[in-house]
Order: C-alpha cells, then structure tokens, then sequence
C-alpha cells in the first residue's frame, strides 16, 4: 500500500516530532512516499528544488497513492491543498487533529468528514496505533 501522509512544512514545524512518530507508525502499513514531511531537515535538504518540481512530484505522488493521511492541527496552505485535490480524486482520506484552544480546525476540513472516504477524527497520539489500524486494515 502506497501513503500520502500531508503535514505543515511552510505553515510552521513545530509539530514535526509529531508527523515524525506517525510515519513510523504508517511505515508498518505500507510505503510512506513523504516521508520528508517528519524529517528535521526537510527545509534544507529542499531548499534547491523549485516550487513547481515540489508540486508537480507531490501531485504526482498523490496520483499513486492508495490512501492519504494528514496530521492537520497546524494550519497549511499545502496540506488543504492536497487534501481538496486527494477528496476531488475520490481518494480514502484520514484527517488527524488534536484539538487545542488554539489550533481552530477550518469549517473546510471538519465539514468534509462523511464516515467513508473522508474521516476527519480528533486523536492524541496515543490512540493513533488502533486509528491506523481501523483506517488501513
Ligand atoms: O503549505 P505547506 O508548506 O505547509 O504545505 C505542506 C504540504 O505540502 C506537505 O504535506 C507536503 O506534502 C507539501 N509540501 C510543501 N512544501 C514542500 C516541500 N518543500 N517539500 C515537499 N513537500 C512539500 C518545501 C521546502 C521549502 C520550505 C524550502
């Protein structure tokens, strides 16, 4: 199984440890294509590629995956991106967010959950084993 796990980059990195703990976690499901969306040094080790080989090879990778899996409490512009087009595709897409006073979850995202292919949950990382587990199996 091919994953698509989206998560902030440009919108703010502090919850990189967190999508860094996931992808591990997804790795035993499958082949995580973005597995640079953990990486500390993501911002660096991109820092050459344009904007559009960025976006033309992510789109690209989204076209092959099976699923999708966003962690989306830190606001992104690309993460929203991705999943409009992932949801435009009719792909099975899971939204992971930890609910914070803070960190308000766009209308847009809560709003797309429909209980099939588009299911927006509320987690703390402890649960997010046995949410892989019902999501992938
Ligand atoms: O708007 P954002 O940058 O927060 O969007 C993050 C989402 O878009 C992630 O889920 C990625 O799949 C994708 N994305 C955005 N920027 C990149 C990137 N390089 N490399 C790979 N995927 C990306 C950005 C590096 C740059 C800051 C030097």
């Amino acid at each position: 199984m091919k994953i698509y796990f989206c998560g902030s980059i440009g919108g703010g990195r502090q919850d990189d440890e967190i999508y860094a703990r996931l992808i591990e976690k997804l790795q035993t499901y499958g082949e995580v294509l973005t597995k640079h969306v953990g990486s500390k040094t993501v911002v660096q080790d991109e820092i050459d590629l344009t904007a559009k080989y960025i976006h033309d090879r992510d789109v690209r990778w989204l076209e092959e995956s099976d699923v999708v899996v966003a962690e989306v409490t830190q606001i992104s512009m690309g993460v929203g991106y991705e999943l409009g087009r992932a949801a435009a595709m009719g792909m099975k897409i899971l939204c992971l967010y930890r609910p914070s006073p803070d960190k308000r979850l766009s209308d847009m995202i809560a709003g797309a959950h429909n209980g099939t292919k588009f299911i927006v949950k509320k987690y703390t990382e402890e649960e997010a084993e046995q949410i892989f587990k019902d999501f992938l199996i």
